[in-house]
């Protein structure tokens, strides 16, 4: 069966849309490289209709088809889940058109396999930009980050990807297409469809075109490198920037230590502007949207209180766009630092900002329960909550460390739930977090889950094992 439907997807969708053996591994494995399941092939169509022919073709012959975008998902959702299973991938990577910009609108159409940075440079020679800042931009295609919802740094202002998106064109499990590519705001003629597809991971069905949202670069931008002595402090500050400017926040990021340390050490071409490592370290960013709003006193009359009130150590202001590069290239190189230090436990966790300082505490000290000398690396998303809580092992303890990896999810996990958090803040469920949403959220949640799943994929061959479990899950 299976020769014959390679036959008929090579067929349907010619020689560079069909890649099979050596030249499709590089497609099975995920940016963290915990799994390379072999696929039978890799689809890349050119449109819609052949992403149609692709679904259909999959379903007849029983095959797991699993959508694939940047490749930069953490949880497993866009490479093959068992070795056992038949399974395609499909990767929007060839429908990478940026099809019209509308700058009065403030709205851009593109197709599905666009990546971000890419889209950002094109809507910067008309002055628009997408509210969307996230360290996987030069590979994170927007249908990854559409089905992931991704969230990023702008996210407390201006909200997730579901946020700009106005429309979606999506084929169905059935191959049939889904034509709801409107570029509208208000647009509620029943249920809220295009939102049902942002962070449904590919299991409902696959993105092919997206009108989202575009909004006006800022006239001026000031960003800040500061040093904290602990995260009270770090919360503090945050609370002065709200109260001293409101929304021309644009974003407030922490560091801890040890993840600076691991860049320093691991990236090349990144280094720390300051003169030591501080515990924590805060990046603050402001933007105005007219230059006649100068940023300069707001921002001067909120450091100086900063400074009395003690919540600073030390800092610097970027003065160039060059130097404030570099300090976003510090903050998001953190991921690629601590995955060069080796392997690691990841946990993408939310709590309510006030609890940032208590979470971190109370998850630290249930860790080091369970090894002492636990590598503690957390950072994040500070103005909506999200912590990255990522766990490395003491120095030549990997193996007792991995061993107990169990003890310490839940560990995390349930101090999560004590907070009254999320276990799956911005990265998704995908296969990974399956068993845990499972264990921890309502069951009549879950159960909801799946009927939404079972209802739009009832062979439940679309990204079979993520988000939910089902019966038919196995082909
Ligand atoms: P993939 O990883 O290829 O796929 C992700 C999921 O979407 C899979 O389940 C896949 O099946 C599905 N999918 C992909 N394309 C489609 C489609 N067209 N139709 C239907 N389903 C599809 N995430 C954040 O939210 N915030 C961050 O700040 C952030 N920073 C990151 C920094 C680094 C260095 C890295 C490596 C990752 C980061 N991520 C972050 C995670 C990741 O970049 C996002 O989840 C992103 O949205 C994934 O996009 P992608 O194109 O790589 O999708
Ligand atoms: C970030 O904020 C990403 O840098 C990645 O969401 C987080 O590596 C991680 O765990
Ligand atoms: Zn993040």
């Amino acid at each position: 069966v299976t020769s014959k439907a390679q036959l008929e997807l090579r067929t349907a969708l010619g020689e560079a849309g069909w890649i099979t053996g050596i030249a499709s591994q590089p497609y099975t494995e995920d940016w963290l490289k915990l799994s390379a399941n072999p696929a039978l092939g890799v689809a890349r169509p050119n449109s819609t209709e052949a992403v149609a022919d692709c679904v259909r073709l999959c379903r007849e012959h029983h095959i797991a088809l699993v959508p694939q975008g940047g490749k930069t998902g953490m949880v497993l959702g866009s490479v093959p889940g068992k070795p056992e299973q038949a399974t395609v991938i499909l990767s929007l990577e060839r429908m990478h058109r940026i099809e019209h910009i509308d700058p009065i609108g403030g709205t851009v159409c593109v197709e599905a396999g666009v990546v971000l940075d890419q889209l950002q440079q094109v809507l910067g020679e008309n002055n628009l930009q997408i509210p969307l800042h996230l360290g996987s931009s030069g590979s994170a295609q927007i249908g990854g980050l559409i089905s992931t919802n991704a969230g990023g740094s702008h996210a407390f202002r201006d909200g997730m990807m579901a946020e700009q998106v106005l429309g979606l064109e999506v084929v169905l499990p059935s191959g049939d297409i889904w034509q709801g590519n409107r570029a509208l705001l208000k647009d509620n003629a029943g249920y809220a469809l295009r939102r049902l597809f942002c962070g449904a991971e590919g299991t409902l069905g696959i993105v092919t075109r997206a009108t989202l949202q575009a909004v006006n670069k800022p006239a001026d931008i000031t960003t800040l490198l500061l040093s904290c002595e602990n995260l009270e402090n770090a919360l503090a500050l945050l609370g002065l920037c709200r109260a001293h400017t409101g929304k021309l926040l644009n974003a407030a990021e922490f560091m801890h230590a040890v993840g600076v340390n691991w860049v320093t050490q691991h990236c090349r071409d990144v280094s720390f502007p300051l003169e030591s490592v501080p515990p924590y370290t805060v990046l603050l960013e402001f933007v105005s949207p007219n230059a006649a709003l100068q940023l300069e006193p707001i921002v001067d009359h909120l450091l100086s209180e900063a400074m009395q009130r003690e919540l600073v150590s030390d800092g610097v202001q970027a003065s160039s766009e060059q130097q404030r590069a570099a300090m976003w290239a510090l903050r998001e190189s953190i991921p690629e630092g601590q995955r060069l230090h080796g392997r690691q436990l990841k946990h993408d966790v939310a709590v309510p900002v006030a609890q940032i300082a208590n979470f971190i505490a109370a998850a630290s000290a249930a860790v080091q329960n369970i090894m002492a000398g636990t590598l503690v690396n957390p950072f994040g998303h500070m103005a909506d909550g999200n912590v990255h809580f990522n766990l490395s092992p003491p120095a030549g303890a990997d193996i007792e460390f991995f061993e107990r990896s169990d003890a310490f999810n839940k560990a995390v996990y349930d101090t999560v739930v004590q907070f009254n958090g999320s276990i799956a803040a911005e990265h998704g469920l995908g296969r990974a977090k399956v068993a845990l949403a499972d264990r921890v959220r309502p069951e009549v949640e879950r159960a909801l889950m799946r009927t939404i799943k079972a209802a739009i994929d009832p062979s439940g061959f679309m990204n079979p094992g993520v988000i939910v479990h089902m019966d038919n899950d196995s082909h």
